[in-house]
């Protein structure tokens, strides 16, 4: 439950704890390009309409750490084969979340109770029950005091917190409809994904995706390094001095940052992005075992999560692509190959999600 993480976390950002590894060889396989765009800014509930998506042409990838700043989870790098798929070009918005609760009457996890029965599975045994009050609808804001404080005080729990509010009560959406909306737990993304008949992206898609052809390069736009124009990070003294630099110091509207190769916006930044995989840092090690030649065909994550940051949790799943929060201090994870995990009924102002679209009638095509 969102509250155990509360309880529980060190914090998203403690991330260099995994380590640092050198970046494997750089990879000479090509990507294929973006088959086709669509008409942008729209959604088709229940439909296979592809507005506001890109296709993009099944191929071959390398996937893991580029860079100093890659981490151990990353590695080890190894060849990946995938179908084509239709990918949102940005991050789903505030806008398109309330077409859809409206249409729906959806009540997000923020929203809702938490569930004593359920919460306490994902507490060390003997864990007594917190106050009714604190088990009141409500979710996690960002508020911290200063960097020397731990980690973990930096989050707060915050009853009244949700999507329409995404940083405490009395926060609005106000001039914020075009920013990705925030404060949705993975199985909020899941039900908008299937509402709009779309689903999330496994991580491999995601990353794919956010190398948009530029293949072995530690970042969405190449292997400069980061500026403010690229993407909305954090820039000044983490974590109590944003100087936005960038022009944000929380969400940016969806298309304020140049797109990567395949004309997709937020690949770095903004808003982390759910993925339907469940997380294991292991992950790599797991996929490709005693035969590091062999190309992952669709790749799909492990059975369950297991992460030691969240270690009574099962329901971890990955994140991508970092948010308005990363730092090149704690988490440099804009890049493209950075992986973060989050149980999956937790929401966090800086965490979104994007959806894609199977598109089997290409691969068909593309075949004869
Ligand atoms: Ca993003």
């Amino acid at each position: 439950m969102h509250f155990a993480h509360f309880i529980m976390t060190t914090a998203m950002t403690a991330t260099l704890a995994l380590g640092q590894f050198p970046a494997a060889a750089l990879s000479t396989i090509q990507t294929d390009p973006v088959v086709s765009s669509n008409k942008p800014d729209s959604i088709g509930p229940n439909a296979t309409c592809h507005d506001g998506m890109v296709l993009l042409r099944g191929g071959e990838f390398t996937m893991g750490g580029v860079g100093p700043e890659a981490r151990r989870d990353e590695f080890p790098r190894h060849r990946v084969k995938l179908k084509s798929f239709w990918i949102d070009t940005t991050e789903v918005t505030n806008s398109q979340f309330k077409q859809f609760v409206d249409q729906t009457g959806y009540v997000t996890t923020a929203e809702q109770p938490i569930d004593w029965e359920i919460l306490k599975q994902q507490l060390p045994e003997g864990t007594p029950k917190p106050a009714e009050e604190k088990l009141l609808p409500g979710s996690l804001i960002f508020a911290p005091t200063d960097a020397q404080s731990p980690h973990r005080t930096w989050w707060q729990w915050r009853t009244g917190t949700n999507w329409r509010c995404p940083e405490g009560p009395g926060s609005t959406l106000n001039d914020r409809w075009d920013h990705p909306v925030a404060q949705v737990s993975y199985d909020d993304a899941l039900a908008f994904a299937k509402w709009a008949g779309k689903r999330l992206p496994t991580e491999a898609e995601w990353e794919y995706a956010a190398r948009g052809g530029l293949d072995g390069k530690i970042y969405v736009w190449g292997d400069g390094d980061y500026s403010a124009k690229n993407a909305n990070m954090f820039q000044g003294i983490f974590p109590e001095g944003d100087t936005k630099e960038d022009g944000y110091a929380g969400t940016n509207p969806v298309k304020s940052f140049p797109p990567n190769g395949y004309g997709l916006y937020g690949m770095a930044g903004n808003v982390w992005e759910w993925c339907v995989d469940f997380y294991q840092p292991d992950t790599y090690a797991q996929r490709i075992g005693l035969t590091p030649d062999m190309v992952a065909v669709d790749p799909a994550g492990p059975s369950e999560g297991k992460d030691n940051r969240h270690p009574y949790c099962r329901t971890v799943r990955v994140m991508r692509g970092g948010s308005f929060l990363c730092h090149r201090s704690v988490c440099a994870s804009y890049r493209p190959s950075g992986r973060m995990s989050s149980p999956q009924d937790t929401g966090f102002p800086h965490v979104g999600f994007r959806c894609v679209a199977d598109s089997q009638e290409t691969d068909k095509l593309l075949s004869k």
